[in-house]
């Protein structure tokens, strides 16, 4: 899913312009003047009309985008504003074609020997309508400037790595995946997303980082970030959970303790919580890597790949968007939740 094509939207002086640009044209191939003008009217009307499917068909449609997106749409501008706006678009080039032959024939049966007031006529009605739909056009060019940077976001097993700042998250996607890692802007963090990918058995899996969303709790972010944060969770089959026991980090583990306590109950999906900087320092019960001597990087990873539905199954049962949640009852204590011992 990539919306970086979508182009510019024209406002409604510039679907006119061009509509007229091309009528002019086209009204100069013809001598006689009363079928100039009405070539004229044919030419703008069906230049507005196609402009405007254009747009329309820019944008993708609602219905078919994976959960991520419409989640993310909706929190960033509502789905229904958004189908507003292309149903309004959509109206205005409807309009120019229902009105095209008729508006036409005006001008063609005309008292006015040369049509050039029925012409005019056709042509304000035209602009008149147009610029109903200027407020929504230019909502959608905003919309589409937002819409292009957003991360690309595969429907693909996917594991989401959570945990404070600095505890190593970006680390271990770099670690394990296949390429370099893309940097994505999103709406709600300066720090963009970095998605990594990996093939396993030909298999292409996603890895997506989540800077500047999880690393607070829930009282400090507002409700807009918390539905992107859903956004973000909800396209994971399973989480890996980084603790930093070391608290290098700068952060006491007590809170990243209720941190993973909000996240688990967040999702449906495992979380796999997994010790990183085990060269500083480990905790018992917990899996431990270190992300900068590479120990113990494949075991959390062959963890996260246990995790992985069999083929055929696109998706962990519990996630987001592919099945009902409400629906899916956990095994009894499926997720391992070790006793937490402090040692230090
Ligand atoms: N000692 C130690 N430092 C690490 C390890 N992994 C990451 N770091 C350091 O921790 C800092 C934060 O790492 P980063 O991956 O950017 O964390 P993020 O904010 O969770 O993405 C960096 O300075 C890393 O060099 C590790 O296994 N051991
Ligand atoms: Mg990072």
């Amino acid at each position: 899913m990539s919306f970086e094509k979508i182009p510019t939207v024209p406002t409604a002086d510039e679907v006119l312009d061009r509509a007229l640009r091309r009528a002019a044209i086209k009204m100069g191939q013809k001598k006689q003047k009363k079928r100039a003008a009405e070539e004229f009217v044919r030419a703008a009307y069906l230049s507005v009309h196609d402009k405007l499917v254009g747009v329309i068909q820019s944008f993708p449609e609602m219905d078919n985008l994976p959960q991520f997106y419409q989640d993310l749409f909706e929190v960033l501008w509502g789905v229904d504003r958004l189908r507003k706006a292309l149903g309004a678009v959509g109206w205005a080039a409807r309009w120019s074609k229902d009105h095209r032959g008729g508006l036409a024939k005006d001008v063609r049966f005309s008292k006015d020997e040369e049509g050039a007031v029925s012409r005019k006529k056709a042509v304000a009605r035209l602009a008149s309508v147009v610029h109903q739909i200027d407020d929504q056009l230019m909502f959608l060019n905003e919309v589409r400037n937002v819409m292009r940077k957003l991360p690309v976001v595969e429907d693909v097993f996917t594991i989401v790595v959570a945990g404070f700042p600095n505890v190593g998250k970006s680390s271990f996607i770099r670690k394990v995946s296949t390429a370099e890692p893309e940097i994505a802007s999103y709406p709600f963090t300066t720090k963009g997303v970095i998605i990594g990918h990996r093939y396993e058995k030909r298999e292409k899996i996603q890895l997506i980082d989540t800077p500047g969303l999880l690393d607070r709790p829930a009282f400090e972010r507002n409700a807009i970030e918390g539905q992107a944060i859903s956004a973000i969770i909800n396209t994971a089959d399973v989480i890996l959970y980084i603790l930093d026991p070391s608290t290098y980090c700068g952060f006491p583990l007590e809170d990243q303790m209720s941190l993973l306590d909000e996240i688990r109950t967040l999702v449906h999906v495992p979380v796999i919580v997994v010790v990183n900087k085990a060269d500083v320092l480990t905790l018992e019960g917990y899996p431990a890597m270190s992300t900068a001597s590479g120990e113990g990087v494949d075991e959390v990873l062959a963890m996260l790949m246990a995790e992985k539905p069999a083929p055929g199954a696109a998706h962990h049962p519990g996630r987001q968007g592919y099945s009902d949640p409400d629906e899916y009852v956990p095994d009894d204590e499926p997720y391992d939740r070790p006793s937490i011992k402090f040692n230090f």
